[in-house]
């Protein structure tokens, strides 16, 4: 499998549903009140920030996703269905962009986080909402007003609080599956692990994310091995466990090798707290230990941005030293937790739903075009696309609103005159008379 760090899709949310232009049916009356129910909003498009998620490939086979329409209102006040929103999981650490602009709409870095990233449409209003003093039986209705439609482009750098680097074959795999509820392939083979890992670890209380990053070699930032674009995904976690092999000669030129591809790579990367962890004391002896350890303080302990100064030698498959690894890092995170965010924060926090809202229609701006005006505001777009071209009575309402919210007064301070336009949207109506 390919690991999915990329990926453009397109979104549709739900149209609103048509309201219903009806009118009661009584005996003995010709044409009773207008009873016309209102269309379902549609559905929108949500993204939720997913723990369990490490890639985005699913978005790269299935490009087009879509949120189903709000149903027609119906006669006897009968109000058409909402339509249901789409909710797509995404791992976190997500960020999305507007493909238009390339504006980020949002980066998802909280489990549970929601965002509406493509609004469903507002149903539209049944004729029962036209009565008025002057418009006893209203011929019209709304349309319903189209979904949102956007280009997105997604791109993933995995939030963990914790990454586990080092060569291949050295163990990090196996140990994220014995402290964590992540279970990735492990072999005794070079680059077992092609894409990084997620786990969630508990300690007592403590939460933290872990990632299984791929191995690394001398050389990774020219390209060799599998390279270091996967280190991204680590700029952002706050200790990264330095995992060395105790079957190895040269550990203290390969831990210090490994700190020089980091370093290339990034020196913020090189100057994070680093675990060092001494793997796979089950295969050797105490006085290859000693000598380790040994190595380790004679030179000082850490080369770069190291905290701790000695090495924890654990085996990642007896589980030995694992307990005194656990502790010292859920130590280190609350300790760095107590001047940053802590970043996986379950969001429980309902969605804002921007259907109830409706913008303030007195929010415009009108121009002068060469023929006319060119009206422009969030409300007053919706309303001219809800308004149903084909009634005299929806385009008669549409001039009323521009009326009393103030756009004809303005029209006229123009020199506005019949015989121009007046263009709101996709829209396009004719100046009238002031009566
Ligand atoms: N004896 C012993 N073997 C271990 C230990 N931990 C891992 N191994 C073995 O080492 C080999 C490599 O383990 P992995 O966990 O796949 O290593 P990795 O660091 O994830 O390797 P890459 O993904 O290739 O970078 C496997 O055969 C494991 O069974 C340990 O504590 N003791
Ligand atoms: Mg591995």
């Amino acid at each position: 499998m390919h690991f999915a760090d990329e990926a453009e899709i397109k979104v549709k949310a739900g149209d609103g549903g048509h309201g219903c232009t009806s009118f009661r049916r009584e005996k003995y009356i010709a044409r009773g009140g207008p009873d016309g129910g209102n269309g379902g909003n549609g559905g929108s498009v949500i993204f939720e920030a997913d723990v369990n998620l490490n890639t985005l490939v699913n978005f790269v086979s299935k490009k087009h996703y879509e949120a189903k329409k709000g149903l027609y209102g119906q006669g006897r006040n009968k109000f058409g269905t909402h339509g249901d929103d789409t909710i797509l999981k995404v791992p976190v650490g997500t960020l999305v962009y507007d493909k238009s602009n390339n504006d980020l709409i949002v980066d998802l870095t909280k489990n549970g986080q929601q965002i509406i990233v493509a609004r469903g449409g507002l149903g539209g209003k049944g004729n029962a909402n036209f009565v008025s003093s002057v418009r006893r039986s209203p011929d019209f209705a709304e349309l319903g007003e189209p979904g949102e439609e956007k280009e997105l482009k997604l791109e993933l750098k995995l939030i963990a609080d914790v990454a586990i680097i080092g060569y291949p074959s050295v163990g990090k795999s196996t140990l994220i599956s014995r402290i964590s509820n992540a279970r990735p392939k492990i072999a005794d083979y070079p680059f077992t692990t092609l894409i990084p890992n997620l786990g969630v670890v508990k300690v007592d209380t403590t939460d933290f994310v872990v990632a299984d990053i791929p191995g690394l070699i001398e050389g990774a930032h020219e390209g060799k091995g599998l390279g270091i674009e996967f280190l991204k995904h680590i700029e952002r976690t706050k200790i990264l466990v330095h995992m060395l092999d105790v079957t190895h000669e040269e550990l203290r030129d390969e831990y210090e090798k490994l700190n020089i591809e980091l370093e290339s790579y990034s020196k913020e990367l090189a100057k994070k707290p680093q675990i060092l962890v001494v793997n796979k004391v089950d295969s050797t002896i105490s006085e290859i230990i000693d000598e380790i350890k040994k190595e380790f303080s004679a030179r000082g302990g850490f080369a770069t941005g190291g905290k701790k100064e000695k090495p924890i030698f654990i085996s990642a498959v007896t589980g030995e030293g694992i307990d005194e690894f656990l502790y010292s890092l859920k130590d280190e995170i609350l300790e760095l937790r107590k001047t940053q965010n802590p970043k996986l924060k379950t969001q429980k926090k309902k969605i804002f739903r921007p259907h109830l809202e409706i913008p303030d229609a007195k929010k415009y701006t009108v121009e002068k075009t060469n023929d006319g005006f060119l009206v422009s505001g969030k409300r007053i777009e919706q309303l001219a696309i809800m308004t149903d071209m084909s009634k005299r009575g929806g385009i008669y309402r549409m001039h009323d609103i521009m009326k009393k919210v103030g756009i004809y007064r303005e029209m006229i301070k123009m020199e506005g005159k019949l015989g121009n336009k007046i263009y709101i949207g996709e829209r396009e109506f004719d100046f009238k008379e002031m009566d």
